[in-house]
């Protein structure tokens, strides 16, 4: 299949070969092509052509790997958005805001010092804020969540031992991954589960039971179930309605189940959730406790979201050099140094859409691509 330029994925002219399945003849296509020439791509190359012909800007293909990480329908989602450009967009506005005030500090270093009020310069340190650094902020906020939808999270179940937890596992993958049984000291291993929570991808561990005592396979496994517990980023408590035993945690958790409340409903602390994970009452609610414990934000599917560390850093960096410029702007001795200011944080945001030193920005991204892409 022939796609002529500029209409293919990379903006060259670009011919797709379709072989058949089998595996001897692709392996004598390819021997047939390296042979007139050509050569394997590299990681990503095919998307860094798109973006040295300008078919994509740098978040865009950005995207495209983000597209074929994501875990969940609502982190493809999200990276569906940023490849048709959304986050782009967004950033170019607040570049084009940054344009004008710079275009505006400049102006003001051609007059002498008496011509320009005082009540311009409240103005610029207005719209500064209002138009540029409020933004900034506003996508600086969403990064922590949007990075957790790509990166996920690790949630461990603790608790004494027979109060529920591999039940409660199994209850949330939605199949027997663990077994399950009333004899204290069943789980020894930790034992991992992905699955989702409002579409946010989580690793949920299973662990052994804490108690004193056990034979030494199960001091491993409590050695472990603390690791565990040590190393997830929320920890779910799980304790046995039956059992006021079993209601103390060693360590402070971030969310307290009281299981089995389908045999009683007993007097405990208010912190604790009631639940019957047997009759899969209040697990709708635990799903709410752990999005909550996400930092879920509640956003219509049009708003951007930042979603990786490589534009996180460079908008905090924007939002440093634009704090300084707020701070001299009012200032007419120091109107060069404002404005200095305000184009490297236009620098800075030009970084995320690829503006700048482009080839040490594009070396850093493709780092990460697969092949084929
Ligand atoms: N009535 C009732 N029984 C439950 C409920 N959840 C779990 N059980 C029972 O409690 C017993 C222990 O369940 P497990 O899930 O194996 O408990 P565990 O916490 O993983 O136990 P260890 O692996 O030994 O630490 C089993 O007999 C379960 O069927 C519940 O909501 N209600
Ligand atoms: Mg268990």
């Amino acid at each position: 299949m022939f796609f002529p330029a500029p209409h293919s994925y990379t903006g060259e002219d670009v011919v797709e070969l379709q072989g058949h399945g089998s595996p001897v003849m692709l392996r004598a296509l390819l021997q047939q092509l390296y042979q007139l020439g050509c050569k394997p791509a590299e990681p990503g190359e095919f998307t860094r052509r798109a973006v040295e012909n300008g078919q994509l800007d740098l978040s865009q293909a950005e995207a495209v790997a983000a597209c074929i990480d994501a875990a969940t329908v609502r982190s493809g989602k999200q990276a569906l958005r940023q490849l048709q450009g959304a986050l782009g967009e967004h950033i170019e506005g607040i570049m084009d805001q940054l344009t004008g005030l710079v275009a505006q500090v400049e102006a003001c270093l051609d007059f002498p010092e008496d011509d320009i009020p005082a009540l311009h310069f409240e103005k610029l340190s207005m719209q500064l804020q209002r138009n540029v650094i409020e933004p900034v902020e506003a996508l600086l906020r969403t990064a922590e969540f949007g990075e957790r939808l790509f990166e996920g999270a690790v949630v461990a179940i603790i608790g004494a031992p027979n109060v529920g937890k591999s039940s409660l596992l199994n209850a949330l993958a939605g199949h027997d991954r663990a077994i399950v049984s009333d004899t204290p000291g069943t789980t020894r291993d930790v034992l991992e589960v992905d699955f989702e929570v409002h579409g946010i991808p989580v690793r949920i561990a299973d662990t052994a039971g804490m108690r004193s005592g056990g034979d030494a396979i199960e001091r491993e496994g409590m050695r472990r179930a603390e690791m565990a517990a040590r190393q997830a980023d929320i920890t779910i408590f799980v304790a046995d309605a039956m059992r006021p035993d079993t209601w103390e945690a060693a360590t402070v958790a971030d969310i307290y189940l009281m299981n089995k409340t389908d045999i009683v409903h007993p007097q405990c602390p208010e912190y604790f959730v009631p639940v019957s994970v047997r009759e899969k009452v209040g697990l709708e609610l635990l799903m709410d406790r752990l999005a909550e414990h996400l930092g879920d934000i509640h956003l219509s599917e049009d708003n951007v979201l930042v979603t990786c560390e490589r534009h996180r850093v460079l908008l905090n960096e924007t939002l440093e050099h634009l704090h300084l410029a707020r701070e001299t702007i009012g200032d007419q001795e120091k109107m060069d140094l404002t404005a200095m200011k305000l184009r490297n944080a236009w620098g800075a945001l030009g970084g995320i859409l690829g503006i700048g030193d482009v080839e040490y920005i594009l070396d850093r991204v493709f780092a990460d691509f697969c092949i084929g892409k």
